[in-house]
């Protein structure tokens, strides 16, 4: 990391108020860097690093952010809500280029206006989880409309087969040796029984049954502000919004949400799949999103559950076996712990499907 001189300078770079006081650190996320530039004005920032390695094309990411925040702001206005300030995100423009960023050095910076009195959380109980699922539903409806055209930000992110075939890929080039390890081609070959069925997503969608829409792609749970009161507030992270199917926020809310334990806890005998997070979620996410669901989309959702611990689970060890390239990692097996973590989810996410399927049905 920077000197703090150094985060300072680049701090100014954009358009803050007030004069900075401390920049430390910020959440938990595994991609980018984050700070928080405290200041003696009215708001305090965050400042983040933009992993370059991982989001190429950062005018197309910043592209993204700033049309999906306009164009909410825009709607929570004509609605008259109040407090619109504290329900999307506001990234600062840098006055010397006009850009929502700025590069530095190889590095390259946003900024926007920390949200005052808000609390992000690791785990969520039901009424929460009705919350965000209702949250999350009507982010996907906010954005259905939006005029502008939304790239990639990386492509095929969550395309199944893609990653099935990274991989077959990482176990072909065995760039660490870990291939040796006769657990993990154990995992490379229970993986792979179970490939066909969960790449069902990407035929339906050749076949023309299964649509894509704008959705957030990152709905972990921390990625959701809530005030002190547990109302929602708004959705952060907006690095991943993109064209994909809605599988993907139901998915990998639940991934994050219903899982017994965090997702790198190292007592995978102990993580279960929370069915009565299931069901408040999905009652959420049904209420605010099953207007515009269709009948594919609706009966898949138990499908979705499944699909993204599986997802994780292959991302995480492929990651291990190309030897910890993507992921932040904080002791050499982080990424293996991870992924048997994520192998018991989806095992135990797989074993609830019929009741998931009623719940549906019923909802
Ligand atoms: C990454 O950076 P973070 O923690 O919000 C990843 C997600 C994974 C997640 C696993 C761009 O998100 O897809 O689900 O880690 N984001 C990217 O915890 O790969
Ligand atoms: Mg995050």
């Amino acid at each position: 990391m920077l000197t703090q001189d150094s985060l300072r300078a680049i701090a100014r770079r954009f358009a803050i108020e007030g004069n900075i006081t401390d920049i430390k650190p910020l959440g938990s996320g595994l991609i980018n860097d984050t700070l928080r530039v405290c200041t003696d004005g009215k708001d305090d920032y965050v400042l983040q690093r933009i992993n370059t390695g991982i989001f190429k094309d950062v005018a197309l990411l910043q592209h993204n952010i700033e049309s999906v925040t306009a164009h909410i702001r825009a709607k929570l206005e004509e609605q008259g809500v109040s407090e619109v300030e504290r329900r999307v995100l506001r990234f600062l423009p840098c006055p010397e280029t006009g850009r929502s960023w700025w590069e530095e050095d190889g590095g390259c910076w946003r900024m926007s206006v920390l949200i005052r009195d808000s609390y992000t959380h690791e785990t969520v109980d039901p009424a929460h989880s009705r919350i965000a699922g209702l949250a999350f539903g009507q982010f996907q409806a906010q954005l259905a409309d939006l005029p502008e055209q939304l790239g990639e930000t990386i492509p095929d992110f969550h395309n199944m087969e893609l990653r099935a075939r990274q991989l077959h890929e990482a176990v072909n080039a065995d760039a660490a040796g870990r291939m040796a390890i006769p657990e993990i081609a154990a995992l490379v070959g229970e993986m792979q029984e179970w490939e066909q069925e969960m790449c069902k997503a990407e035929r339906m969608h050749r076949e023309g049954i299964l649509p894509k829409r704008i959705c957030h792609c990152d709905t972990k749970v921390n990625n959701i502000l809530f005030d002190a009161d547990g109302q929602v507030l708004c959705v952060i992270d907006l690095d991943t919004v993109m064209p994909s199917f809605v599988f993907s926020d139901f998915g990998d809310f639940l991934r994050t949400a219903a899982n017994t334990l965090p997702e790198d806890d190292p007592a995978a005998d102990k993580v279960d799949f929370r069915m009565d997070i299931f069901e408040a979620f999905a009652s959420g996410y049904l209420e605010s999103a099953g207007g515009f669901l269709t009948k594919v989309e609706r009966e898949n959702l138990p499908y979705a559950a499944c699909l993204f611990p599986y997802m994780q689970a292959v991302r995480f060890l492929t990651d291990y076996i190309n030897g910890d390239t993507y992921y932040k990692i904080k002791y050499p097996e982080h990424n293996l712990v991870r992924t048997r973590n994520q192998w018991a989810l989806f095992k135990a996410a797989l074993s609830k499907v019929p009741q998931m399927k009623e719940i549906v049905e019923r909802a």
